[in-house]
């Protein structure tokens, strides 16, 4: 598929056949996985344009140029884990430098900014993004970036994008946006206005819960050259064979997160109908307090849902001990559904002040609704909910 197919292509043929070129010599329709660590030169310096596995890697740059593609941006860049891509945008900014983020973001991301961006000299403040306008005031004139999640985990709080890019870009400052819980296919950042969209590969894109990785994408190629050499540098990408299940994951990610989504609708209905449930979080529900925005600025709602049983971590674990067809686990994206307590697990990081204020209390229960039958997941929760009071 040539570069010019994916401006008109829909997104599934794209998912299909961007970067998929069949192998030249055999006719592969599938290429083969390049496990190969290093490239033939045929002359000291003259290559094919790859050298050595960790620089460029045909199975990877596959990928790269795959998901790029569904993005609506120019150059993919991937990585060992979603972790791994914060870290290394994040090792862009020189010392000294400030980064804004949304207060609610996934635990690890806010560990990393907290824990370990600090003592590279880079200093984080964080702000409630749910009315954009509050960043205005945030900015210093060392700040480099503005970091968001939208839907933001585990809150699931809708972030207007494009008025947070046009606040960073009138302070000189790039804005970062962490796709995972949209995927590409419910939402493409670089189109509202942000520099660089992350993900981590770990959770839709590769959809089976067997690899972790990471990407990220933009339009930027001043950016998209220091992403590459910080790749090169830091070393932490990802290996030829995870690079190939992430591609073939992503060629049923459409129908995938269609299925997602429907389920997701189907089970939000049924928790806000039942006696134990306190308050369900589903941007697709009216309810949703930005519920219009992402109507706007998503082009679905996606299969994420976060809800709060009444009583107590103790009827919370019960719940969770009865389920039969639900997971608990950490984790999301899967074809399997998970379900998990981000305040004792995903969120643990955050400290308990903080997550009272973000609303993460005990009762607070994230989950990741798969693609099973619809049918078993509403009665699996129904059975475990009544044995859980
Ligand atoms: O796990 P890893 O591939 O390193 O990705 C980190 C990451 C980045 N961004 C978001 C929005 C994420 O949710 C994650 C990982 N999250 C979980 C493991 C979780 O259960 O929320």
């Amino acid at each position: 598929m040539s570069p010019s197919d994916s401006q008109t292509t829909g997104f599934g043929t794209r998912a299909i056949h961007a970067g998929q070129n069949p192998d030249p010599i055999t006719g592969a329709v599938i290429p083969p996985v390049s496990l190969s660590t290093t490239f033939k030169q045929s002359a000291a310096g003259v290559h094919t344009g790859y050298e050595y596995s960790r620089s460029g890697n045909p199975t990877r740059e596959n990928f790269e140029t795959a998901v790029a593609a569904l993005e609506g941006g120019k150059y993919g860049v991937a990585f060992a884990s979603g972790s791994s891509v914060t870290a290394t945008i994040i090792n862009t900014l020189h010392s000294g430098g400030h980064l804004i983020s949304v207060n609610d973001v996934y635990g690890g991301t806010y560990r990393y900014f907290t824990k370990v961006a600090v003592h590279n000299g880079v200093d984080a403040t964080f702000v409630n993004l749910s009315n954009a306008a509050n960043i205005k005031d945030k900015f210093k004139p060392n700040t480099k970036l503005v970091w968001l999640e939208s839907p933001t985990n585990p809150t699931l709080r809708i972030i207007d994008i494009r008025a947070v890019a046009e606040y960073a870009h009138q302070n000189g400052a790039i804005l970062v946006v962490d796709n995972t819980f949209m995927s590409p296919y419910f939402q493409n950042p670089l189109a509202l206005g942000a520099d660089i969209v992350v993900h981590s590969v770990t959770k839709y894109i590769n959809g089976h819960s067997d690899v972790v990785m990471g990407v990220a994408v933009t339009n930027d190629k001043a950016l998209y050259e220091k992403l590459t050499f910080m790749q090169n540098s830091m070393g932490a990408v990802p290996s030829a064979f995870d690079s190939f299940l992430a591609r073939r994951g992503l060629m049923t990610l459409e129908i995938r997160m269609q299925r997602h989504e429907q389920n997701a609708k189907a089970i939000a209905e049924f928790l806000q109908k039942n006696e134990h449930v306190e308050e369900v979080i589903y941007p697709g529900l009216p309810s949703h307090p930005e519920h219009e925005l992402a109507k706007r600025q998503q082009r679905g709602f996606g299969g994420m849902i976060s809800f709060r049983v009444k009583g107590t971590l103790d009827n919370v674990n019960k719940m969770l001990g009865n389920l039969q067809h639900i997971t608990l686990a950490e984790s999301l994206g899967g074809v399997e559904s998970l379900v998990e307590v981000p305040a004792v697990m995903t969120h643990a990081a955050v400290s308990a002040e903080d997550r009272a204020a973000l609303g993460i209390t005990d009762t607070l229960v994230r989950f990741s609704v798969g693609i099973e039958n619809v049918e078993d997941l509403v009665q699996d929760l129904q059975q475990a909910l009544d044995k859980a009071y």
